[in-house]
């Protein structure tokens, strides 16, 4: 079962895929942004992939974060399986990720996925704009952003 009161769930398609996703946890945690994280591959366990989308939907999850590598379908399936907004991080596993890039930006009409770019400052950029999302209801997560946005301009 996903965490109670977890608003981000995380979701990849190979433990492979972690030395990246990592890096959108890291954010969230510094956002102070509950989450709960599953590798789940859409292709080898697409059962337990449409009954973990309902926990985590029954969980309050709001938003979806789904990485994957190759012929990426994760993001879209989810997106499939959820009216929740999906956010789809591509990852470098083959051909540059752009194999990835692609499978994951080109839904068909009607399934949006929020496609970040190639690799980890796409897994960061993933948990910045979940966070952007949040913040129009939460206060705090708008001010945590605030505080990043002057820590870039400082940088
Ligand atoms: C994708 O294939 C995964 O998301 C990963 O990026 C890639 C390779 O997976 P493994 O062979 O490492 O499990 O499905």
């Amino acid at each position: 079962m996903a965490t109670k009161t977890t608003l981000v769930s995380i979701i990849m398609g190979s433990q492979s895929d972690w030395p990246v996703m990592k890096k959108t946890v890291a954010i969230l945690d510094q956002f102070g942004i509950s989450h709960d994280t599953r590798v789940i591959s859409a292709h080898r366990k697409n059962a337990r992939l449409q009954e973990y989308i309902k926990e985590a939907e029954a969980s309050g999850a709001r938003i979806f974060i789904a990485g994957a590598g190759m012929a990426a379908h994760l993001p879209g399936v989810v997106a499939a399986l959820t009216t929740l907004p999906v956010i789809g991080v591509p990852l470098k596993a083959s051909l540059d990720g752009l194999d990835s890039l692609l499978a994951i930006v080109q839904m068909p009409p009607g399934i949006p996925v929020a496609t970040m770019s190639v690799g980890p400052w796409g897994a960061r950029n993933a948990a910045i704009f979940a966070a952007r999302i949040l913040a129009l209801r939460h206060p705090k997560i708008a001010e945590a952003l605030d505080v990043y946005r002057e820590e870039q301009r400082n940088r």
